[in-house]
Formats: structure tokens, sequence, C-alpha cells
């Protein structure tokens, strides 16, 4: 099977400016700025088994490209399962804006794909710019220092086994891990210490 490249990889690689090849674990220490890094977890409205689907998959790249142009963040980690995904992103100082990123890409992917989801509900909650496609909640954590970030991190690359879509990280193409690997800063085989293993869903805001 050829691998899409992660969403994580795209945005890095036309927008990220920094360039932390050769540094192991330049990832972390570059990220870990007080108060500017945040876990992102964004769901679908009832769940819609939807974004790994390639038009969603597309739109959400083109969003994410869009939206940083004008309103820049590194993505620092990300993983997108069907219904939901995670990320860590970090915002330049003293721009807390977060909010507004993710409207705009919300609105974004929803109005793409809007031909794409059949159901009267979103098509009514669209009309109203109510961006039928996505819950209207997101979860948000603000990382507090460089052991938090590395759980959260951890924590996406270990979220498609957790949710039993794959038995390894390795084998789920819509995540941040294989840049991770790239860069030399997981194996190949990598799989998550004890402490993403067993943290609990409604730490992370995980649909429930
Ligand atoms: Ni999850």
């Amino acid at each position: 099977m050829r691998m899409t490249p992660c969403v994580a990889c795209a945005v890095r690689t036309t927008l990220c400016a920094r360039n932390i090849k050769n540094e192991p674990m330049a990832t972390f220490r570059r990220a870990v700025v007080p108060g500017a890094t945040y876990f992102f977890t964004v769901t679908t409205f009832q769940r819609m088994k939807v974004l790994t689907n390639a038009p969603f998959y597309s739109a959400l790249k083109s969003a994410l490209t869009q939206v940083n142009a004008e309103h820049p963040f590194t993505l620092d980690a990300f993983v997108l399962l069907p219904d939901h995904l995670h990320c860590i992103w970090t915002l330049p100082l003293g721009d807390a804006s977060y909010a507004l990123r993710w409207n705009l890409i919300k609105r974004f992917v929803s109005q793409a794909t809007r031909h794409l989801v059949e159901s009267p509900i979103s098509r009514s909650r669209q009309q109203r710019r109510e961006l039928g496609l996505w819950q209207r909640r997101f979860w948000e954590h603000q990382i507090r220092d460089e052991q938090d970030l590395i759980k959260h991190v951890e924590y996406i690359h270990w979220n498609p086994v957790k949710h039993g879509y794959v038995a390894r990280v390795r084998d789920w193409p819509y995540s941040s891990f294989h840049r991770y690997v790239r860069e030399g800063l997981y194996p190949l085989d990598w799989a998550s210490s004890d402490d993403a293993n067993d943290a609990a869903a409604e730490d992370y805001g995980e649909p429930q």
C-alpha cells in the first residue's frame, strides 16, 4: 500500500521555516514555549466516520495550509481518525487565537465537502453557517512543560492503536508519526509508554 503523506508533513514541508533535520529531540525543545503550545481534539458532528476519506483528508490539508498562511502556527504533532482528530500546535508568542484558526479550518473543510455530507440535519446546519461537518466545541489543553508535551505527543501517535484501528503505530498513515521516524525521534517499531496506554479518555477530549 502506498502511504499518503501525513497532514503534519504536508504543512511542515510547505510552510514551516524551521529546519530541525539532524537535530534529534529538537522538536520537543522547540515546542515548549510557555503558554504557546496546545493540544486539541476536534470531533465530527454525530461522530460521522468520514475524515480519513480522501476528499475530507485533502480538504483538511488545504485548510491547514491556507489558514497557516494567514495565521501561522506550527503543527507539532497530528493524528487523524475517521471521526476525530488530535493535534498539537505552537502559536506565535502573544497570539492565543486558536479558536479563530479552528473556526476557519472547520468552515473551509465543511464548505469543501458539503456535497458529500448528505444528512438533512447537517445541510440545515450548514445553511446557518454552523459548520455542519463538525461538533461545535473542541477540546483544548495548554501544554505545561516538556514532560506534558512528550505525554501528549505519545498519546497522539498511539491513538490509532488505542482506538483499535491498527495493531502497530507504523501501520496508520494519517499521523505525524512517520515524520518523527524520519527525523530520528522514534524507531519505526515504536510503541507507546505505559502512560499513554493507560491514559483516561476524558483527559484528552476523546469523543464519548
Ligand atoms: Ni482519539
